[in-house]
């Protein structure tokens, strides 16, 4: 009998995303509910979508979903995980979310420990409001508020939210993936994988960041952003497993 390779997530709806062309996003939720599927936590998973483009999240992924104000996922996730710890509970955020209004809900939900699971979608901009400069977004890079790059003595320079989370004595796991190639579409599922178990294991906050490519901002094709990511936006934010203490290889 043939081997199927290729079907359609249980978790996952059928139906037409708003997604640009090229986005990660829609490639990062069908990995989110390709790992619900395989660790069968359809039933008890608990997702919390950000204000940005994923915002619609819940009328893509097939479990319970709330919703949060702009920033605030990690705070949402962290009461409903509290009311509920029998629940696998994410936030699904995006970098201007996670990493600028939301810099404190996140940094004093890793350091509290809390035994949730955030996904980070870092595409280094903010996408859904057009395109303006994230914390994220790299020295020269230009923005629509930064037409000329972003300026380092200016503006700062990219914030490593990921590094800043895994100083935290709450944090067990954070990793950064990336889905501009197979080969790292694997690793991001993997990553997935292990920050949801290790959230089944109550070991305590965990964290996948994934580069994600925004071709409508970047101004470039779904191509060029791919290699964008592969030789522009990795070399400042490196691939790598940034902390694990899961005790699983
Ligand atoms: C309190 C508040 N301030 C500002 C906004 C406007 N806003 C909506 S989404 C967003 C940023 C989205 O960028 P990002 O989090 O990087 O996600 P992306 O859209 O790129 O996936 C902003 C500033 C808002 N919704 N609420
Ligand atoms: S604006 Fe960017 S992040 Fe938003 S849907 Fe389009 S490609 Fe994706």
């Amino acid at each position: 009998m043939a081997k199927q390779i290729f079907k359609w997530p249980k978790y996952l709806k059928q139906v037409v995303s708003h997604y640009c062309p090229g986005c990660g996003h829609g490639i990062i939720h069908r990995l989110v509910a390709e790992v619900i599927e395989e660790l069968d936590i359809g039933e008890k998973t608990i997702g919390v979508p950000p204000a940005g483009c994923a915002v619609l999240a819940y009328n893509y992924l097939d479990v319970d979903m709330g919703e949060a104000a702009h920033g605030r996922a990690t705070a949402v996730a962290t009461g409903i995980k509290r009311v509920l710890p029998d629940r696998i509970v994410f936030a699904y955020q995006g970098d201007g979310d996670i990493a600028a209004i939301g810099t404190a809900e996140t940094i004093h939900t890793a350091n509290r420990g809390e035994n949730i699971t955030c996904i980070f979608v870092n595409n280094c901009v903010y996408g859904m409001t057009g395109g303006q400069m994230a914390p994220t977004t790299l020295v020269g890079q230009p923005s629509t508020t930064t037409p000329g790059g972003r300026d380092m003595n200016r503006d700062g320079g990219p914030l490593d939210l990921s590094e800043m989370a895994a100083l935290t004595s709450g944090s067990v796991y954070i990793e950064r993936t990336a889905v501009n190639s197979p080969k790292n579409v694997r690793r991001t599922k993997k990553a997935i994988i292990k920050a949801f178990k290790s959230q089944m294991a109550s070991q305590g906050f965990s964290l996948v960041e994934i580069l994600s490519p925004c071709p409508t901002n970047w101004k470039m094709s779904p191509v060029d952003s791919n290699k964008w990511i592969e030789e522009v936006a990795a070399s400042i934010f490196p691939l790598r497993v940034i902390k694990d203490e899961t005790g699983e290889s």
